[in-house]
């Protein structure tokens, strides 16, 4: 039997043999990257290959080729008893999904005997000078033990935290030997909402520490508001000289200087660059002056409140995982930026370092959460949760203290966050005092303890809008078990709301409504949206067509499923809708339409308007009729002004329309000029058109049997239906109550499943029946009853057709039979997604252009990206492609829509009297409802059309709170009108 002290990866010491944490830096000292291509065995357990490896003569030629940095589980290895190399994705040995489960049993710190571990061995060569040295890994997931020429030079844990060790690197041949483990004590501390993605994923280097190198430095850069001077000290181990060339100036370390400076905000990124001379190494500095304070329960930033227009942040790529290089991370932080995003939670561990250089030199906000949460003890009723166990305080401080030292020089850190769902115990305490006397400049968070005691922030994920206000208002009700004079002090605190906008699937909605909230309460310092991208894996079939991957592809229990799929970036970095949605609604001018003007409002914290410009276009029923330029006035932060408007409508019938666009009037780093940061439109004139005179058309009856006419519209005379328009082949309009049930018309463990309600009531499956047909005076009207098999409940439906010259016009009224209750569910829930009509068209159509709102989805909880014009697509472009097939693409305040096909084929209008909502695809709801991925999704050979009164609202409740009610198509008469005209 193995001594217990022999294994390592079920410690409870986080490593051993370590160099203590220091501040992450440039440097020009000698550095020898380690990445590329290594030599790799995986095991089946914990003891590897044994120690033959260590050997300098060890013949590794046999072994797999692997890249560094990389995650085994995404590369092509061979497993233990196979031939050759594969991919393990979509295999139980590869990456493997899990929401809150742990992967292992709980029993901490005890892991299965099944540990995949994986032997790595690197030869490398040191130049002939070479001397002392570190070696540094950057990011190895869950624990390592590193060997150097045979001698072994200790063990770590802690996955996205970097770890060094004095490395005896000789000048020639050197052997590098790491023995990584899948589980490890370490994965208890782990359990965040992401893939299990082991290895060594981040990179490794080795730099040499010639006498009088820094070990560490810390740089204090205050800013005064009261005065605009800054403070500038650089504490460092060793003597060193500072220089900042810019300022003018050099003192030494541990020498405070005061200095006028411009300070450093997100908005304002103003570093100051310069160097940390020692004897024995230069350091790069990138100096932002700040002070980041609570003050009266407000967080300010330079003496002004700041508002964090946030977004939760993975490290995700779809072929490599948490391994990213230097040009993904700037694409995640130019995508920010360009979308009005000013804030990053690092959810839920420390980024790559690199990654918050971008964001000290881009700008942005960041609340770095260390690698830290134990949700998976919910399962043990928090049992053995290690943050209220003494025995864990020392893993955890010591993540703690490895973030804090790592980045603790990074201006854009403004707010650390101790952990995530790791419920409450006295660690935090622990890590709090830590925290603080280590660095007293910045305000700690911890979300989930409800008593707050350690966190400079009350914080909570998914409230609703009311719960919100109410926090705003500081009146929300007490958590229970909190006594008076900790509630008195959490109620003093300022919130900052971690979570919120599920992005999964199609949704979330509400952004506008949260935003209008959290902008109404200085309380509230803004909101990070879960989350930024989705993480699937890209991955191929057994026919060879790709798709993404998600926890649920692959066999494994427990498996968290889809719920790894809830970014607002698709898993290729493609932008959702919601995205455009939330850039729409953060953006940084406000405007406002009134009496007087147009009003705008600069609603940045820390920057004024002079890099933007306003420009304007007038169009009469979205053609543009003019476009030119306004003046904005350089608006300090949350400052207005009341602008006149730059235009006005003419006489002709018709929506006169202007759209006014906020420009970055120069490139910035991050966009070049004529980037629109706002938009907003106002409505001038609708001028009514003149009624034409048209010829009544009444419907021609058939003697016996037949076809009933009526102006272009030829019917069904037993069934009512029509069966063409204008020479088109049609299907329907039928009435249509359905639609694929998106992510959050699921809800989330049973709670707020919409969509389980719909198949119940049999809205999935509804067949119709027509009871009458019948002419009444110049109209036809049809009347059917439309329900499902099995229940007495019902839709009844009347179609009443008329003519005239060359138009079809159809009035709908629907009603509601019946008890509805006849189901496991309360009628009061059953409100219906979708009120609308469904009609079929030939597949040889495929053309779209409409007047309305676009060019993307857009649905009543989510419009403000979409503005009202004229545009024109293919159907199949404006399928959004969500990896889990579901309700999309659908268009609100359509006043109508122009169907076009093949030549020669006839065009369909269809125009709303006034609005409708329109879908048009390929497929059914059903067939959407059916696929498991996009490629399942077939061209059915028809064109179907929704021609719709109202659809429901997205909501967010695949972890949030209910679709609100406004939001919900009420079971009631409803009444609405089409007008449909064809062309040659
Ligand atoms: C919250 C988690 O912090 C986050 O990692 C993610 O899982 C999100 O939910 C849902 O996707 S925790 C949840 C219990 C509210």
């Amino acid at each position: 039997m193995t001594e217990d002290n022999d294994r390592y990866w079920e410690s409870l010491a986080p490593g051993a043999g370590r160099r203590a944490p220091r501040a992450d830096a440039r440097t020009d000292a000698r550095t020898l990257s380690l990445n590329g291509t290594w030599r790799f065995r995986l095991c089946a357990d914990a003891r590897g290959t044994g120690s033959a490896f260590l050997a300098h003569g060890f013949d590794d030629t046999a072994w797999d080729e692997i890249a560094v940095p990389s995650h085994w589980v995404l590369e092509r290895v061979t497993t233990p008893g196979a031939a050759g190399p594969a991919s393990l994705r979509g295999t139980a040995d590869g990456p493997l999904y899990t929401n809150t489960a742990f992967p292992v049993p709980i029993d901490p710190p005890r892991v299965p005997t099944e540990n995949p571990t994986g032997d790595y061995r690197l030869v490398f060569d040191a130049p002939d000078d070479w001397g002392r040295s570190v070696l540094r890994f950057q990011g190895v997931d869950s624990a390592a033990k590193v060997w150097l020429n045979g001698e072994e030079l200790g063990w770590s844990t802690g996955s996205r935290l970097p770890v060094e060790f004095d490395a005896p690197v000789r000048p020639g041949r050197n052997v590098l030997a790491v023995r990584v483990h899948r589980w490890s004590a370490g994965t208890y501390l782990e359990d965040q909402d992401m893939w299990w993605l082991p290895g060594i994923f981040r990179d490794v280097e080795v730099i040499e520490r010639p006498d009088g190198a820094v070990d560490d430095h810390h740089v204090h850069a205050d800013y005064d508001p009261a005065t605009g001077m800054g403070t500038l000290r650089v504490d460092a181990d060793v003597p060193g000289l500072v220089e900042i060339p810019e300022l003018g100036l050099r003192l030494e370390a541990g020498e405070e200087a005061r200095i006028a400076v411009e300070p450093w905000s997100a908005e304002t990124p103003r570093l100051y660059r310069g160097t940390l001379t020692s004897r024995g190494e230069s350091i790069v500095l990138a100096v932002g002056f700040r002070r980041v304070e609570i003050q009266g329960g407000v967080l300010e930033v330079n003496g002004a409140p700041v508002f964090f227009r946030g977004v939760n942040r993975h490290e995700h790529h779809w072929d490599t995982g948490r391994t990213l290089d230097r040009e993904t991370m700037v694409a995640d932080v130019v995508a920010m930026k360009r979308h009005n995003i000013n804030a990053v939670r690092t959810s839920h561990y420390p980024p790559h370092p690199e990654f918050l250089r971008l964001c000290d030199e881009y700008g942005l906000w960041v609340v770095e959460e260390c690698d830290l949460e134990t949700h998976g003890f919910i399962y043990a009723g928090w049992d053995g949760n290690p943050a209220s166990d003494p025995r864990w305080a020392a893993a955890m401080l010591d993540r703690v203290r490895r973030m804090v030292e790592r980045d603790k020089n990074r201006p854009s850190v403004v707010v650390w966050s101790l952990a995530n769902e790791s419920w409450v115990g006295d660690n935090f305490a622990t890590l709090e005092e830590w925290v603080r006397r280590r660095d007293p400049s910045r305000p700690i968070l911890y979300e989930r303890d409800p008593s707050y005691r350690n966190s400079d922030f009350y914080s909570l994920m998914y409230p609703d809008l009311e719960r919100l206000d109410a926090i705003g208002r500081r009146e929300e009700d007490r958590p229970e078990g909190i006594d008076d004079s900790a509630d008195a002090r959490r109620r003093g605190l300022p919130f900052l709301l971690v979570e919120y906008a599920h992005a999964m699937g199609n949704g979330p909605g509400s952004l506008a409504d949260y935003h209008a909230v959290m902008r109404n309460h200085e309380r509230i310092c803004g909101g990070f949206v879960w989350e930024w991208i989705d993480h699937g894996f890209r991955q191929v079939d057994a026919a060879d067509r790709e798709f993404v991957m998600h926890g649920g592809d692959v066999d494994y229990r427990p498996n968290g499923g889809r719920y790894c799929l809830d970014g607002l970036l698709f898993a290729d970095r493609t932008p959702s809708p919601a995205l455009a949605e939330l850039a729409a609604v953060l953006q940084p001018l406000e405007f406002e339409h009134g009496a007087m003007g147009l009003t705008v409002r600069n609603a940045r914290d820390h920057a004024d308007t002079a890099d933007l410009s306003l420009r304007w276009r007038l169009e009469l029923d979205g053609r543009t009729l003019d476009t030119g330029s306004l003046d904005l006035p350089v608006l300090g932060p949350r400052d207005e002004a009341v602008l006149p408007l730059p235009t006005s409508a003419g006489e002709d019938p018709g929506e006169w329309w202007v759209t006014v666009e906020a420009v970055l009037r120069d490139g910035a780093l991050w966009a070049p000029a004529g980037h629109v940061v706002a938009r907003h439109q106002v409505l001038l004139a609708d001028v009514p058109r003149r009624q034409r005179s048209s010829r009544v058309l009444p419907p021609s009856v058939p003697l016996s049997g037949g076809d009933i006419e009526l102006g272009p519209g030829r019917f069904d005379s037993a069934t009512g239906r029509l069966i063409s328009l204008g020479g088109i082949p049609v299907d329907g309009p039928l009435l249509d109550l359905y639609r694929a049930p998106t992510e959050n018309d699921r809800g989330q463990g049973g709670r707020n499943n919409l969509a389980a309600v719909w198949s119940a009531v049999g809205l999935d499956r509804m067949l119709h029946r027509t009871d009458a047909v019948e002419v009444a005076g110049d109209a036809l009207v049809v009347r059917s009853r439309v329900a499902a098999a099995t229940h007495p409940h019902a839709a009844g439906v009347q179609y009443r057709w008329s003519a005239d010259d060359d138009a079809l016009r159809l009035d709908v009224t629907v009603d509601f039979l019946g008890p509805w209750t006849d189901t496991p569910y309360q009628q009061r829930d059953i409100a219906v997604p979708r009120l609308g009509l469904r009609l079929g068209l030939p597949g040889d159509y495929g053309g779209l252009a409409w007047f309305g709102r676009g060019p993307d989805e857009s649905y009543r909880d989510s419009r403000s990206a979409a503005l009202v014009g004229r545009y024109e697509a293919a159907i199949d472009d404006l399928q959004v492609g969500y990896p889990v097939p579901q309700e999309n693409g659908n268009h609100m305040d359509t006043r109508w829509l122009e169907i076009t096909g093949a030549p020669g084929l006839p065009r369909l209008r269809v125009e709303g009297l006034p609005r409708f909502d329109f879908t048009a695809r390929r497929w059914t709801s059903e067939d959407l409802e059916r696929a498991r991925h996009p490629h399942d999704l077939r061209d059915t050979g028809r064109v179907w059309v929704n021609l719709d009164h109202a659809q429901a609202g997205l909501g967010s409740a695949s972890v949030g709170p209910a679709l609100p009610e406004r939001y919900r198509i009420p079971r009631r008469r409803t009444a609405w009108s089409l007008r449909f005209v064809t062309t040659l």
